[in-house]
């Protein structure tokens, strides 16, 4: 009887630490068993993707997109490997490609560009580069955060959000995952200053952003003109985040307000992304059309 009652205080009194080793031991023993070995063929990009999540998008990462609408725009073969691996800046996405492992989407897109003699994005004059890389570092670096706030912090839409992003990964994995997550994802927003603003703030500024996106477009097919720029992958990469919210956010409706970006994302989309995966029905309705 002595020795069931030390079990019991013993487990009483570390009950936190006993569940987080348990929690541990499975989840790697889970981790081991989904790991899959890949053949990887020669000539072809493997872009390692997240855990494919329950959003009516294919790539819920903006970064994830813009590489693969770009390998789909220049006609590069690929293929998606979808799991936790956050590969060597431990950031997605990241490819490999012939034993070449190359991360950040941006040194993704010119490594491939070499790599593949791709033409037909260089910008001749001169002031016209230098307002495509403002327009590129603008939306990439600091148009996008409106977004990540919208996903992992807006008090009324993230936890509808996180849920649905680590839909597919099993439990106990998922509890780990989405608590760091969501915690690294927190501080991230709070150092860059974000999260120090209100909701009602974020969401003015993002609402801004577009609105001066959408000046910038105006009639034209795409950002730069005639052309699909890189500008234009990125671009369309953020906004097709904010077309396919599954809870609608404020940024999500001041985009829908806008009917040359709406038309802009439904034309690129079409003509790089096939019905089943990108599919313009399950785009959010808007309240403000
Ligand atoms: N500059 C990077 C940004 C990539 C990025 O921020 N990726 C996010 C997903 S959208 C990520 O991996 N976040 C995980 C983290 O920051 O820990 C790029 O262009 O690839």
């Amino acid at each position: 009887m002595e020795h069931v009652n030390t079990v019991i205080s013993f487990v009483s009194n570390y009950r936190v630490a006993i569940l987080s080793a348990l929690t541990l031991v499975l989840a790697t023993r889970a981790l081991k068993r989904g790991k899959k070995q890949h053949t990887y063929e020669p000539g072809v990009v493997y872009l390692y993707d997240f855990p494919k999540g329950d959003f009516p998008l294919l790539h819920i990462s903006p970064f994830v997109l813009k590489v693969s609408l770009f390998l789909r725009h220049a006609n590069i073969p690929f293929k998606v490997i979808n799991n936790l691996d956050m590969g060597p800046r431990n950031k997605k996405p990241w490819i490999r490609l012939d034993g070449e492992v190359v991360s950040d989407s941006d040194i993704i897109i010119h490594y491939l560009i070499k790599k593949f003699n791709i033409k037909g994005f260089e910008i001749n004059d001169a002031d016209l580069a230098a307002d495509a890389h403002l327009l590129r570092r603008f939306i990439d670096d600091a148009a996008v955060w409106s977004l990540v706030y919208s996903r992992w912090v807006d008090p009324i839409n993230c936890s509808t959000n996180i849920d649905a992003i680590f839909s597919s990964v099993p439990f106990p994995i998922s509890v780990i995952v989405k608590r760091f997550a969501s915690n690294g994802t927190s501080k991230q927003l709070y150092g860059v200053g974000i999260s120090r603003y209100s909701r009602d703030e974020v969401y003015e500024r993002a609402a801004k952003d577009l609105d001066a996106l959408a000046r910038r477009l105006g009639d034209k097919p795409y950002l730069l003109g005639k052309e699909m720029s890189l500008v234009d992958i990125s671009l369309f990469s953020m906004l097709a985040q904010f077309t396919f919210e599954i809870v609608q956010s404020p940024a999500g409706a001041a985009l829908k307000s806008h009917r040359n970006l709406v038309d802009y994302v439904k034309r690129i989309g079409e003509a790089h992304f096939k019905s089943d995966e990108l599919d313009f029905s399950k785009s959010y309705p808007s309240s403000r059309q």
